[in-house]
């Protein structure tokens, strides 16, 4: 249709079952339930690293609160996008469309924190650290800028779609290199007993912020009720795999390392058990 051509999202071309839509609204409410939950988690746990690394779980808990609101917007919009009609819920039915491309906003914020997160916590020197950060964020952006310029073809141009997404994907491998290369000064910058962490985070990454690409593509296969709930799927997973779970595996490196490198948390040094001993 005309109207769902000009929104850009295949959601607005598509009548949904009962199913696919609650499905849908619970695949939303699941992502932003949890980034709200584990703002908590990673507040507790920066108390309990060393103060040059406390800054590592004190991003994963902006990014879980920026993650957050951006998810409940898109939930809210779901919820806001579709009227039953009695048999399916149809899209654009209150004059209301959705759409991704707040999830790319978000990025916006949320990409530049995660991969700042990464030289922090391992300790890399001031003048090399904002280097490389910067080496990152600058492909980073450019990545989901020319991804969100790219996706207002899903609705049918795929030309457009499938062009800018090779553009974005050439600032993707960049990322990659730069990536690597602060992966390749992690390992030689960490305690020998965590030395194998950096490297398994770099196939991590790999694995979860490639998610992200497949979703973008997906379109193609179809304008069906499945490709749009399979989307809000598969951006909920990579959601949760590359801000929280990321987050989890960053704060419990931290906070080995701060114990290796002899930190001993403030609770634990008031501990009454040598007084009592004597
Ligand atoms: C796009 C466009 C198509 C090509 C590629 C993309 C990559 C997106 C990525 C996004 C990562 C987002 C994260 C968000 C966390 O908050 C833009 C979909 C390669 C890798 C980690």
């Amino acid at each position: 249709s005309a109207n769902g051509a000009l929104t850009g999202s295949i959601e607005n071309l598509i009548p949904l079952t009962a199913g696919e839509y609650t499905t849908g609204s619970l695949i939303l409410m699941v992502s932003y339930g949890a980034h709200f939950a584990f703002i908590l988690y990673f507040l507790f746990a920066a108390m309990q690293v060393a103060p040059r690394y406390r800054l590592v779980p004190i991003m994963s808990a902006l990014v879980m609160a920026s993650a957050g609101l951006s998810l409940f917007r898109e939930f809210s919009l779901w919820e806001a996008s579709y009227a039953f009609d009695g048999a399916m819920y149809q899209p654009l039915a209150e004059g209301n469309s959705f759409t991704n491309a707040f999830r790319y906003g978000n990025w916006t914020i949320t990409v530049p924190i995660l991969l700042t997160q990464l030289p922090i916590a391992f300790a890399l020197a001031r003048p090399d650290l904002h280097k490389r950060a910067l080496r990152m964020i600058i492909p980073g952006v450019l990545m989901i800028w020319t991804g969100l310029y790219g996706q207002f073809g899903e609705t049918g141009d795929w030309s457009r779609l499938n062009i800018w997404g090779v553009i974005s994907t050439v600032f993707f491998v960049w990322l990659i290199i730069e990536v690597r290369g602060v992966i390749t000064a992690g390992i030689a910058n960490s305690p020998p007993a965590i030395s194998a962490w950096p490297r398994r985070l770099f196939w991590y990454f790999l694995a979860t912020w490639g998610i992200y690409p497949i979703a973008y593509a997906l379109p193609q296969l179809g304008f069906t009720g499945d490709i749009v709930v399979t989307r809000q799927l598969l951006f909920s997973i990579a959601d949760i795999s590359t801000k929280l779970i990321f987050g989890i595996i960053l704060s419990r490196y931290v906070l080995r390392r701060s114990a290796l490198e002899g930190y001993v948390p403030a609770a634990e040094a008031l501990s009454t058990e040598p007084v009592a001993s004597k």
